[in-house]
């Protein structure tokens, strides 16, 4: 396969947009006939991850293992895109030196909405919920958000939209060469 793998690992609040930015992403890469592969709620947390919560140690180890998978999936070759909130700044160096220690590029993407925007925008109605009381620990409400302070790109997500979004990522995967 013509091709190394590196790991873009998507984070930010809920309804910040790192799923709607991984999956047109994705299909772009697709597009450029790049062996990609997402890892998002859907195929992790009901599987691999489906014994774990949203207390700190839950997301900590939700994280954890996301790390390793990232780590295996872009080993063997693939452009792998994450897009989970991983709020502890300590997680998502724990999946970066892993990454570092095989030689796999990591590349954190903030994505980046003011609580207000995402709060507003709320299309699941977990905000509503979470100011109510009814879900615990929420991020952002009732549990912490550590915003990257170097992440490798910084996506505004309220300025601006989602094809410039995977733009502003595959710019910068051409520029070190990844794609
Ligand atoms: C944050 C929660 C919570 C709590 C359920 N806090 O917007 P969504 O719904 O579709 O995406 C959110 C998702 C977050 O899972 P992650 O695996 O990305 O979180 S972490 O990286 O922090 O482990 C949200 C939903 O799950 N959700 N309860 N308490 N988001």
């Amino acid at each position: 396969l013509n091709q190394k793998g590196a790991t873009i690992w998507l984070t930010g609040l809920s309804a910040s947009g790192k799923s709607t930015i991984a999956c047109a992403l994705e299909q772009h890469l697709l597009h450029l006939h790049k062996f990609t592969y997402r890892l998002d709620g859907d195929n992790i947390r009901f599987g691999l991850n489906k014994d774990l919560g949203f207390d700190e140690k839950a997301r900590n180890e939700n994280i954890r293992r996301i790390g390793e998978v990232s780590k295996l999936f872009s080993d063997a070759s693939a452009i792998t895109v994450t897009a989970f909130i991983s709020p502890y700044r300590q997680d998502r160096t724990v999946a970066r030196e892993l990454h570092d220690k095989s030689g796999i590029p990591f590349i954190e993407v903030y994505v980046d909405a003011p609580l207000e925007v995402v709060e507003q925008r709320d299309p699941k109605g977990l905000y509503k919920k979470a100011r109510a009381g009814e879900i615990k620990e929420f991020t952002g409400i009732s549990a912490p958000y550590e915003a990257p302070e170097t992440p490798e790109i910084h996506i505004k997500t309220d300025e601006i939209s989602v094809a410039e979004a995977v733009q502003q990522i595959t710019d910068y995967l051409t520029s070190k060469g990844f794609i």
